[in-house]
């Protein structure tokens, strides 16, 4: 790593709260432990190259704004390294120990698919390298199934074979490299699988392809030995008016129905979650309830706005639901937070980066710090425990046994008075939850 592109930021270090460095951690304190484990280890946080290396900032109504001195535009291989060079130099700064990448961000798509190929390779040589010398990792690796306009309706999903033919290729070489890499895992996130409208739609024959490239998704995982863990990424609609990966629910039924639940678990977004009118702590809920909760891209929404705006998470409240369910599911394997976020288009200077990761991972820490205490004292779980009592003996422990049917129930329920649940007490809990702030 020749030239510098931070060179007004040195590493961020942990200051603690009090301090008047913005370019320093308040809260997350990579080594320290909180319910028995690093910082670091809870969160594997992971910055996301096609945001924060990539992405010029543009929205619908204008063109980009970002100053990225290390991105000239051009799609030459010494740029797409130099590119690296800048991302590996931004992770060890913020001290962040792994990334996640499309195969496009990485390295340019060219004029066919072999000089793309050929150029991928050479690209992640130079990211090997890097990762050998600074001891950063790959969190997961994807292919860029939607941005191409040969993936205008889809890739598994298009209805021209060729097309899905292309994907497929993609898709292979994704893998390969993101073996090469060590990648842990592997995402499918399907932005364009799915219909602008039914009119011309066959959505059996679809929903079928896209369990066909899955299934040999599977077949090429084993057969090259990676080991690293399969995801895919639910979200509803954008850039699709309907995806067929819409939330946790969907994507669960879709793996169980095609026998790929085995081979799968999701990564779910915030932002994905709230377009599917959820929580991001439902859609977490669902998939850890699964025991598919695979991985996290940890970001956020805004009310006021319609689309996946994939803000950087601050919300202290959010940060703490999310950890309360990583904590109970027993922390990530193979997954991490991966910040699949980008700065306003307002915050064009490189050094806007710094603050929007710095900020997210101090709001985890709290978050974390919060969620622990919540679950070592056993506030919440202890009142959740004693609302389902009934079902641990009596009665209640034979349904949930399946030991008796509508007529002993009916017989047993014609000797009840007036049967009534005990108070919700909502407002007390949410009450609790803000005395264990952090
Ligand atoms: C798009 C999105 C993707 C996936 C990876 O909304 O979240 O960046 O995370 O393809
Ligand atoms: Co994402």
């Amino acid at each position: 790593m020749s030239q510098e592109f931070f060179p007004k930021v040195t590493t961020i270090a942990y200051e603690g709260p009090k301090t008047k460095n913005r370019l320093a951690f308040r809260h997350y304190n990579a080594d320290e432990v909180v319910a028995g484990k690093k910082m670091k280890d809870h969160f594997r946080f992971a910055v996301a190259y096609w945001h924060t290396m990539k992405n010029s900032l543009a929205d619908p109504f204008g063109v980009g704004t970002a100053i990225r001195p290390w991105d000239d535009g051009s799609k030459s291989v010494e740029n797409a390294k130099r590119v690296a060079d800048a991302c590996f130099e931004f992770l060890q700064k913020l001290g962040v120990e792994y990334y996640c990448f499309h195969d496009r961000d990485v390295s340019p798509e060219l004029g066919d698919l072999q000089a793309s190929n050929d150029a991928l390779d050479e690209v992640s040589d130079h990211l090997l390298k890097l990762q050998k010398a600074t001891g950063k990792k790959l969190l997961w690796g994807t292919a860029c199934l939607f941005s191409h306009p040969r993936y205008n309706q889809g890739a598994a999903t298009s209805p021209c074979a060729d097309v899905f033919a292309y994907a497929a290729a993609q898709v292979k070489k994704a893998m390969d490299v993101t073996k090469k890499l060590g990648g842990q895992g592997y995402t499918f996130w399907g932005g364009r699988e799915g219909y602008a409208s039914l009119i011309n739609t066959d959505m059996k024959r679809e929903v079928n392809h896209l369990a066909a490239l899955l299934h040999m998704a599977v077949d090429y995982k084993k057969a090259i030995g990676f080991k690293g863990q399969f995801y895919i990424e639910p979200k509803p609609r954008e850039p699709s008016t309907h995806q067929y990966d819409s939330d946790s629910a969907a994507c669960l039924n879709f793996l169980r129905e095609h026998n790929l639940l085995g081979d799968f678990k999701l990564n779910i977004e915030t932002n994905h979650a709230t377009l599917a009118g959820h929580t991001v702590q439902h859609d977490l809920t669902v998939a850890a309830n699964a025991g598919a909760l695979g991985s996290i891209d940890a970001n956020a929404g805004d009310e006021l706005i319609g689309w996946d705006t994939d803000q950087f998470p601050t919300n202290i409240y959010m940060t703490t639901q999310i950890m309360l369910v990583v904590l109970k599911m027993g922390g990530f394997k193979t997954g991490g937070l991966n910040f699949d976020a980008k700065v306003r288009r307002e915050s064009f200077e490189p050094v806007d980066l710094f603050h929007a990761h710095i900020g997210g991972m101090d709001a985890f820490a709290r978050g974390l710090k919060t969620a622990a205490g919540l679950i070592k004292d056993g506030v919440l779980d202890k009142f959740v425990a004693k609302r389902y009592s009934s079902y641990d003996s009596g009665m209640g422990k034979k349904i949930e046994k399946r030991q008796v049917g509508f007529a002993q129930l009916e017989k047993y329920a014609l000797g009840l008075k007036n049967p009534m649940p005990g108070s919700g007490r909502q407002e007390m809990l949410e009450n609790i939850i803000n005395d264990y702030l952090q």
